[in-house]
């Protein structure tokens, strides 16, 4: 029973997280919302401080109180003539990575492309990705830093699911899971994040992308929900993506498609930030058809709009930390990132939508252009994988870096 559970989830993480990234980036060489301004620059001594990332399980509750309020900020702050708020943009950007049209030489042959995941610029795009909104916040609030969710520390689902923080499980739908029980989950109906408080999503963002329909404007979690309910993940399990030497094995093993054991057994499935992502959407699995359907229930479960859940900025300084971990234990700089021989964005000189000069384009969705919802990217501000090998010189660190 307890293969089969685990051939199932790795099943339904498969197909999770095939269907769930997509983003669209912005410019933010230079924002100017009115009252915030900021200045990305890559050069370090840009910043009077080094931005040190803690566990949430570390945060005061006016620590707390202070990043959910700059998140807040952003959702509510439009820059002139955006039909986004700041925090709405940062929603498509991660909706048009997923989507990717190549519009230069040698590469328009039209098809859609992933560039957030799946692949090896998930950690480097992701870096950027969650750096840029870090300093977003810090416009807003410069003591914010993002914090990390460590999938291994036990105390960590009360600190973050709680209603002073990122709020609790949705409530009002019960779902029946064969040889389990009842589950509840739905819309989240408290504390900051609740519709009626003020969180309520763009339904054209919100898409499912099998379907092509609205997911709605309620952020929705299914907690713990079978098959994604073992918590906390066990240190073993990330000790072992950590071991391994070759960033094309550590990559897929600590984005969680494969779990690599100890003789070097290579397991497809759902790990590690991939089940976290269905940990607190949900998955469900219709074990009635062949193949096995797998869907998703909430909005970490589908990728492409998942960061409308708050809680993925945590998930994703995680990875993003763990990733740095790996690179200061022996596996620094661009020895261990691919050089070639990867699609187009993801190889260590390619440039990364949005951050190309207009290299590449997001497809529309069956709701409509993403495109025109978001604002021009300055042709200038260029990021490629090698530029963000070195986490530090993007101006921040982990506090488990500095011990
Ligand atoms: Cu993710």
């Amino acid at each position: 029973m307890k293969h089969l559970l685990k051939s199932v989830k790795i099943l339904i993480y498969s197909v999770l997280l095939v269907t769930a990234c997509a983003l669209t980036v912005f410019a933010h060489d230079r924002i100017d919302h009115k009252q915030y301004k900021y200045h990305w620059n890559h050069n370090v001594g840009q910043y009077a401080r080094i931005a040190v990332r803690k566990n949430v399980t570390g945060l005061t509750s006016a620590e707390k109180t202070a990043f959910v309020k700059a998140i807040k900020t952003l959702k509510t702050t439009i820059p002139a003539g955006s039909k986004l708020s700041i925090y709405d943009q940062f929603v498509a950007i991660h909706i048009g990575a997923t989507r990717l049209i190549h519009n230069h030489k040698g590469h328009s042959n039209g098809s859609v492309q992933e560039l957030a995941h799946e692949n090896a610029a998930f950690f480097p795009w992701h870096r950027e990705y969650i750096r840029r909104f870090e300093q977003a916040l810090q416009a807003v609030d410069p003591t914010v830093t993002l914090p990390y969710w460590d999938w291994t520390d036990p105390k960590a689902l009360d600190v973050i699911f709680n209603d002073d923080f990122l709020g609790s499980n949705g409530q009002g739908v019960t779902i029946k899971i064969p040889n389990q029980g009842s589950f509840t989950g739905g819309s989240v109906k408290s504390g900051a994040f609740a519709a009626a408080n003020g969180w309520v999503m763009n339904p054209v963002l919100n898409i499912d992308q099998d379907t092509g329909t609205s997911l709605g404007t309620s952020l929705v979690r299914f907690l713990q929900a079978p098959p994604a309910s073992d918590y906390p993940v066990p240190k073993k399990d990330v000790e072992r993506a950590l071991s391994l030497n070759n960033y094309s094995l550590f990559r897929p093993a600590l984005e969680g498609f494969i779990s690599v054991d100890e003789q070097g057994k290579v397991t497809p499935g759902g790990f590690l930030h991939n089940y976290i992502h269905g940990f607190v959407g949900g998955v469900q699995i219709d074990a009635s058809t062949r193949p096995v359907k797998f869907k998703g229930l909430g909005t970490m479960s589908n990728i492409p709009s998942s960061p409308y859940d708050p809680v993925f900025w945590l998930n994703h300084a995680n990875a993003d930390r763990l990733w740095a971990e790996w690179q200061e234990n022996g596996h620094q700089g661009s020895d261990f990132y691919p050089a070639n021989g990867q699609a187009y964005g993801h190889n260590l000189k390619d440039l990364m939508w949005p951050w190309d000069g207009g290299m590449s384009t997001p497809k529309a969705t069956a709701l409509g252009d993403l495109l025109s919802l978001l604002p021009n990217f300055d042709s200038k501000d260029l990021v490629r994988p090698i530029d963000v090998l070195n986490h530090r010189k993007l101006g921040y660190t982990y506090e488990t870096r500095e011990r």
